[in-house]
């Protein structure tokens, strides 16, 4: 019996400039280049053991026990690389707090591609690690390297991949994560993308803007530039929200209490402020602003939102492995 394990742990990314769909969906090419931010507060612990003695592949989420369908597609793209693994273990624990509504599968496949192709021997570059955590879902490309991340969309499995561009992040800017539902998601991202793709009319604006957007958001990471990011992930993070709103059936992640957070946002910006807000697949806003001011952001949130729904967090790290 031959038996090999390892443990990685991965941090989830917010994406400032998004990723809202696919042009392969088997694949998982973007339509479009993204741009994140690898958060510290929220990442996923996973251990991965190839073992020739085991008969399937199991997968324990949290200490329950899981349909080994959600990894098992993933671990075979691992023993393609390596025909010599058998059937895996695999043992994940999500670090966010209290069923957040942030839990990620950025973090997971990022975590799980680390373990899985350390476990089966496998010394994968960062380039290829990211690769292989694109095929379990389109964030997971960006979370193998911390700080500012740029996904290339590439046009093939080969040259479809994430990029670090501030991984050392050494300016102030942070994000506050407010937890507005914590349910699950009443439209997945994979099925609201491909909806949005196949149906609203202002899909082919969407990709060129974005495009435009990431150009900027770039040189405005490179610069330091607070302010101009914020107003650049804003605007997209709309746009993006604005798509759902024009499919067919149109569909919002949109909560009153999301478009509490934002007037809040964007009464403290009137005030001199410098914050913006961003949200994903889901109703939880996220703010982008600076250390220096975050104190009076929380205070303002504070009216409307109680202390344990408002978590900040700070650029993190990238994938790594961990001890067993
Ligand atoms: C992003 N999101 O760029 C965008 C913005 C949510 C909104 O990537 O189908 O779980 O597994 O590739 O990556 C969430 O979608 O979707 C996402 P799949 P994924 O972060």
């Amino acid at each position: 019996m031959t038996s090999q394990k390892a443990s990685a742990r991965a941090h989830t990314n917010i994406a400032l400039i998004k990723y809202w769909g696919k042009k392969d969906q088997q694949l998982i090419l973007p339509m479009n280049g993204s741009l994140s931010l690898t958060l510290d507060h929220f990442y996923t612990d996973t251990m991965v053991e190839f073992n020739s003695a085991f008969t399937e592949d199991t997968f324990y989420l949290n200490q329950k026990k899981f349909d080994a369908t959600k990894v098992s597609p993933f671990l075979d793209l691992v023993r393609q690389l390596n025909p010599q693994a058998g059937y895996a273990h695999v043992i994940s624990k999500n670090h966010v707090p209290n069923a957040a509504g942030l839990a990620s599968s950025a973090s997971a496949f990022a975590a799980l591609a680390l373990a899985a192709s350390t476990a089966a021997g496998l010394k994968l570059s960062r380039r290829d690690l990211s690769r292989l955590a694109r095929r379990g879902s389109g964030s997971a490309t960006r979370s193998i390297y911390g700080g500012f991340v740029e996904w290339l969309p590439g046009t093939s499995d080969q040259d479809s991949y994430a990029v670090p561009i501030d991984e050392k992040v050494d300016w102030d800017i942070e994000m506050l994560a407010i937890i507005i539902d914590r349910k699950q998601k009443k439209v997945s991202s994979r099925e609201g993308m491909q909806r949005v793709v196949a149906t609203s009319p202002f899909y082919p604006a969407w990709v060129k803007s974005t495009n435009t957007d990431l150009i900027a958001a770039v040189k405005a990471v490179k610069q330091h530039n607070l302010k101009l990011l914020g107003q650049l992930a804003e605007s997209n993070a709309l746009r993006m929200h604005a798509l759902n709103l024009s499919a067919r059936p149109p569909f919002s992640y949109f909560e009153p209490q999301s478009l509490v957070a934002m007037n809040i946002i964007e009464k403290l910006r009137s005030q001199g402020v410098c914050c913006y807000y961003t949200l994903d697949a889901g109703p939880n806003v996220k703010v982008i602003c600076s250390t220096a001011e975050s104190r009076q952001i929380i205070s303002a949130l504070s009216a409307a939102f109680a202390p344990e729904q408002i978590i900040e967090a700070f650029p993190g790290p990238g994938a790594k492995l961990i001890e067993c």
